[in-house]
């Protein structure tokens, strides 16, 4: 058993209810634990509104590969239509990084190559693996991310 961690993204629609969709459907019968919710600035080139954020972790015995299938899965049923690259999305699910585990394929590497410059993936991450994220970490000028709650507690 492998832990991995994902960061799940959605800013438009309903945005609770896609991440708790999407959450079900990445968890299926593994064992996993959530971050709390955030708001958070959109960060990047594109002006859109806010996102809501969280860290999934998933105990699993599947390749980066598998993952990215599970992901993919996922993301269609969100009904997810990549027009605006960066654009506003209801449900993005990004590989972050995963105990041991490295992927140089392009399709899925493996840590995120970005994953630090994002206050938005490292505030959440910090909750569930302080020993992964330092204090220096969280830069200020990636953004607001503002303490929402539990998933299970917003509307
Ligand atoms: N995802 C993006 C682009 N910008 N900004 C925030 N705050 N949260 C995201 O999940 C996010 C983003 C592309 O995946
Ligand atoms: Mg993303
Ligand atoms: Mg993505």
């Amino acid at each position: 058993m492998t832990l991995a961690y994902f960061s799940l993204g959605s800013n438009l629609g309903d945005r609770a209810a896609y991440l708790r969709r999407g959450v079900h459907l990445m968890v299926g019968e593994s064992a996993h634990r959530l971050s709390d919710v955030y708001e958070t600035d959109p960060w990047g080139p594109v002006a859109q509104d806010d996102f809501l954020n969280l860290i999934l972790e998933i105990e699993t015995t599947l390749s980066p590969r598998e993952l990215l299938e599970l992901i993919r899965a996922a993301e269609s049923d969100a009904q997810r239509e990549r027009q605006v690259h960066w654009g506003p999305r209801t449900l993005d699910v990004d590989l972050i990084y995963m105990d041991g585990v490295t992927s140089d394929d392009p399709e899925i590497i493996v840590p995120h190559p970005r994953w630090r410059e994002r206050a938005f993936v490292l505030v959440p991450l910090r909750e569930l693996r302080p020993d992964l994220v330092a204090e220096s970490d969280s830069d200020p000028t990636s953004g607001e991310v503002r303490h929402v709650g539990r998933l299970s507690n917003i509307g």
